[in-house]
């Protein structure tokens, strides 16, 4: 079969509109559930529907986009990622694996090619968590991995996810229609940036993604006593945040000099009063541990946990630490794996395999169809930054790994 290719101008022009929703000076702020979010996805939803999809949004938000392949009764192939981002993130993450899928579509058409499988196109809700600590939300539902947490999710402002989800069509309440079966699904494939330092480093253009890290993500209570700056004597305090220092030491080096993880990052924290002349009365701190082995994420909450009372003790601060949610790492298939590997050669691409640090909508997926991811780098690995940037030119190599290896799939699967 001769090599198909995408359009690399159709393809970066749209990356340059989306990129334009929610963009800022201090980055992009596609939050889930904004009225940028609702933006974003109707632009896409947009482009969808001039590409001849079929598009429905299921109860938990997810877009889902359909052509038809010869043979109906065949499992779907299913590509997507998501369209959120994180607070001043980048263009790119998610985005990508959005375009990327849909220039696919729109490349088939110019090909007058149909597929024997149907071909989907998923975009998936609240990926990142950014309000809830709930992430993978939408990829989660649809692989019926969602947990009572996630039903009575209530973020800071006190607004529920049940009630956000509404300005996106979906339905809390009826949130378990959003699952599907295995089987209804042949594979899925995610394009997505890297977000880290090593296609980048080595000057390879593809990422095969061997396996998506595990992750555990804590909310954390230091409860002190908030004094009079002035007057109340040093051996007299209780000091939330002098003893939220002593946590947030402790949970790099149980990833560091402990090595009982990959990473830790405490990257959220409150002070209150928070006020230069009052002594710090209640620190609160979000936390993570990210790492490919869940027992070992397990073994690093138990040494937390240990950890935080020994501060406790020394300090007179009280320390709640909850957990709030433990993703499952995920396994590529291995003969998916093959088939990107396939489609990069085709196309004279070198390619190398890689493990994700970052979480993806495709660990979901992996509970009800076989995956696999597609790499492309981030430029200094930089990525949830405004500063976030892959090449108009590495953005079309994936698009064309991603449809390759799709016409791949579809050729060789009975
Ligand atoms: O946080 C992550 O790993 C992903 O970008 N949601
Ligand atoms: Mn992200
Ligand atoms: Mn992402």
């Amino acid at each position: 079969m001769a090599v198909a290719r995408v359009d690399p101008q159709r393809l970066n022009g749209t990356l340059e509109s989306l990129g334009n929703i929610g963009s800022t000076p201090e980055g992009m702020q596609r939050i889930a559930f904004s009225p940028a979010d609702v933006d974003g996805r109707q632009f896409v939803i947009d482009l969808m529907q001039q590409a001849g999809l079929a598009v429905r949004v299921d109860t938990a938000g997810n877009v889902i986009a359909r052509r038809a392949g010869r043979d109906g009764e065949r499992p779907a192939i299913a590509m997507g990622s998501h369209v959120d981002t994180v607070p001043s993130g980048g263009r790119y993450d998610g985005a990508v694996g959005v375009l990327g899928a849909i220039e696919v579509v729109r490349s088939l058409n110019d090909l007058d090619v149909v597929t024997r499988h149907p071909v989907e196109v998923l975009v998936f809700t609240n990926e990142e968590g950014t309000r809830y600590h709930r992430w993978l939300f939408g990829s989660r539902a649809m692989a019926g991995l969602l947990e009572p947490a996630d039903l009575e999710a209530v973020d800071s402002e006190g607004v529920s996810m049940a009630e956000r989800l509404k300005a996106i069509g979906g339905d809390m309440v009826r949130v378990s229609e959003a699952g599907r079966q295995k089987g209804e699904l042949c594979a899925y494939l995610e394009l997505h940036i890297e977000q880290g330092p090593v296609l980048h480093r080595s000057g390879i253009p593809v990422g095969v993604v061997t396996g998506i890290t595990g992750r555990i993500v804590f909310d954390v209570r230091v409860i002190g006593a908030a004094n009079h700056a002035g007057t109340t004597p040093m051996d007299a305090r209780k000091d939330a945040l002098l003893a939220a220092s002593r946590l947030i030491q402790a949970v790099n080096d149980i990833a560091t000099s402990e090595g009982m993880c990959r990473v830790g990052t405490v990257g959220m924290m409150t002070v209150a009063p928070n006020a230069v002349n009052v002594v710090p009365g209640e620190v609160g701190l979000g936390a993570e541990f990210r790492d490919i082995d869940v027992k070992r994420l397990e073994d690093a909450e138990r040494r937390l946990n240990e950890v935080s009372q020994q501060i406790a003790a020394a300090t007179g601060a009280e320390i709640l630490v909850k957990r709030e949610e433990l993703g499952q790492s995920a396994t590529t298939s291995g003969s998916l794996q093959d088939m990107v590997v396939a489609a990069a050669q085709r196309l004279g691409l070198d390619s190398r395999p890689i493990p994700s640090g970052a979480g993806h909508d495709a660990q979901a997926m992996a509970a009800i169809t076989d995956i696999a991811m597609v790499f492309v780098p981030s430029v200094d690995g930089l990525s949830h930054s405004p500063r976030e940037y892959t090449t108009p030119e590495a953005c079309a190599d994936g698009a064309n790994v991603l449809l390759n290896t799709l016409l791949m799939i579809d050729e060789s699967l009975d």
